[in-house]
């Protein structure tokens, strides 16, 4: 990794100054764990930061950066952390964390225990009290950088499960402070949710905000739930009643920059590389495609099982309908995410044999992660989009999809277990778990008549570009501006 000095010297003379002073009298702290950057090293050894892909970073970059407020998280590196530095009008504060408390911290407590708890125990989670010790212990970490730099009377926002401590260790240093908390992932029931050890921290933690914001309705009724009959708490509705405070729990659906993506969709660059795509895979009559961060929720497997009965049964055939799948590497040290990845590399290895051509697979799989131009390419290219997670808190991709079909073709198949599937009611709705109701349901989709078609996305369209991400950011922003 870099030195410091020279990382801080990269973010000399970037833009944020203006920005800053301008909105000087609402100053915002957003705390994550990760900072909105990576550290990209040049072939000459100079280091520059570009901005990361990624839902959370996708969501809360144009807020941050048009409030020209600061930002506190991991740079994605272990060991000493960069002088902080100032980037897309906002000032970076990076937090250093060790290769011990990456481990513990990071791939252990957070994506091996809660990660899992929270998405249904889709596998199973493991539960080890140093990783929890470190967890604490890092929570600590970015409280005490909030504190340093927080103005006083300042807004801080902080965001999920990694974090779910600082709000509590804020408000004891800095009652001062408005702090609202968002959980990007589901918040589970109180029957899985109490398996956890340390229930009670968690939930003591994520109290001492003044708003907390879930995806989903029913994943804030669950906390209220929890403060209820763990804490015997008095609550009402979506308030809770602790520490002489009323804390709120409400649902903020998160969303995209609806009119980004479709313009960018609808570019004559983005049009002809999506007309080359088909042409690349053959010309199909149907393209069939995913795309996901490649982790045991999105649900991978199962429409590649899908897709492969279809063929057994004759219902589909190869080369006329093919499938792609981009699967964006993703925590490969955790020791689920490796053997998911073993199945489903497998299965398409297994799908190819059987029903492929020489030069002409039945599904391309894309191991890489893809620049946002061909991502928006693959959108406008797919006849089906098919996002089948097991459980997920919003599912950015199939708003993507959506915004990305400003000529109102192609069809969504859509998890009911998605956050999305609330809000985009016109979709092809699949239990993951039914894979006879998946087959069925793509088979539609693969089928539908244009007109019926452009119907439904139309719907969709309409209910997305009135909830796009600026809403989701200025509804959470002025509901916890109201607690203050
Ligand atoms: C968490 C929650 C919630 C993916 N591959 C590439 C790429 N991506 C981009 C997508 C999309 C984002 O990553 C993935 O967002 P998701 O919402 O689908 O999923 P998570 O990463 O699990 O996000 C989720 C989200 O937080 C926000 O609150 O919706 O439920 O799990 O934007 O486009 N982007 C590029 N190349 C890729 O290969 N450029």
């Amino acid at each position: 990794m870099a030195d410091a000095a020279a990382l801080s010297r990269v973010g000399d003379g970037m833009a944020g100054e203006s920005a800053r002073d301008e909105h000087a009298d609402s100053p915002v702290v957003v705390v994550a764990n990760r900072l909105p950057v990576d550290a990209v090293t040049e072939p000459d050894g100079t280091v520059r930061w570009q901005r990361s892909p990624g839902g959370l970073v996708t969501a809360l970059e144009p807020f941050v950066a048009g409030r020209g407020g600061a930002w506190v998280g991991w740079s994605g590196s272990a060991g000493e952390a960069p002088e902080p530095f100032e980037s897309g009008g906002m000032s970076l504060i990076p937090v250093p964390l060790s290769e011990d408390e990456v481990d513990r911290y990071y791939e252990g407590m957070s994506n091996a225990s809660l990660w899992p708890l929270y998405h249904d125990v889709v596998e199973k989670p493991e539960y080890h009290r140093t990783w929890w010790d470190t967890y604490v212990q890092v929570n600590k970490r970015f409280a005490d950088k909030v504190v340093e730099v927080a103005a006083e009377g300042a807004i801080v926002w902080v965001h999920d499960y990694q974090l779910q401590l600082v709000p509590a260790l804020l408000r004891q240093r800095r009652p001062d402070l408005t702090i609202g908390f968002f959980l990007h992932i589901p918040f589970p029931p109180y029957e899985l949710f109490t398996q956890l050890p340390w229930r009670s921290a968690v939930v003591e933690g994520l109290l001492g905000a003044d708003l907390v914001g879930f995806q989903r309705p029913s994943a804030a009724a669950n906390f209220v739930q929890l403060a209820r009959r763990l804490h015997d708490l008095p609550a009402r509705g979506s308030t809770i009643e602790y520490d002489g405070r009323t804390v709120t729990a409400r649902a903020f659906p998160i969303s995209i920059d609806v009119a980004a993506f479709d313009q960018l969709a609808a570019s004559r660059e983005v049009v002809k590389r999506a007309e080359e795509i088909r042409a690349e895979l053959g010309n199909p009559e149907k393209i069939i495609l995913g795309v996901d961060r490649l982790d045991y929720t999105k649900g991978i497997a199962v429409r590649l099982s899908a897709l492969q009965e279809l063929l057994e049964d004759g219902v589909l055939s190869a080369p006329e309908t093919v499938m792609v799948q981009v699967a964006t590497p993703s925590r490969e040290r955790v020791e689920h995410y490796v053997t998911m990845r073993e199945t489903i590399e497998q299965q398409v290895g297994h799908i190819n044999g059987v029903f492929g051509t020489l030069g002409g697979p039945a599904v391309h799989y894309i191991n890489q992660s893809v620049p946002r131009e061909e991502l928006a390419a693959l959108y406008r290219a797919a006849d089906v989009m098919l996002v089948t997670p097991y459980r997920d808190g919003m599912n950015l991709v199939a708003k993507e999809y959506v915004a990305a079909r400003g000529d109102l073709g192609g069809a969504l198949v859509l998890s009911e277990f998605a956050g999305a599937a609330a809000e985009l009611k016109q979709a092809f709705l699949v239990n993951p778990h039914d894979i006879a109701g998946v087959k069925n349901q793509l088979v539609r989709a693969l089928r539908l008549d244009p007109a019926e078609g452009a119907k439904r996305m139309r719907a969709m369209r309409r209910h997305l570009v009135r909830n796009d991400l600026d809403h989701w950011a200025s509804s959470f922003f002025e509901a916890l501006k109201a607690q203050a």
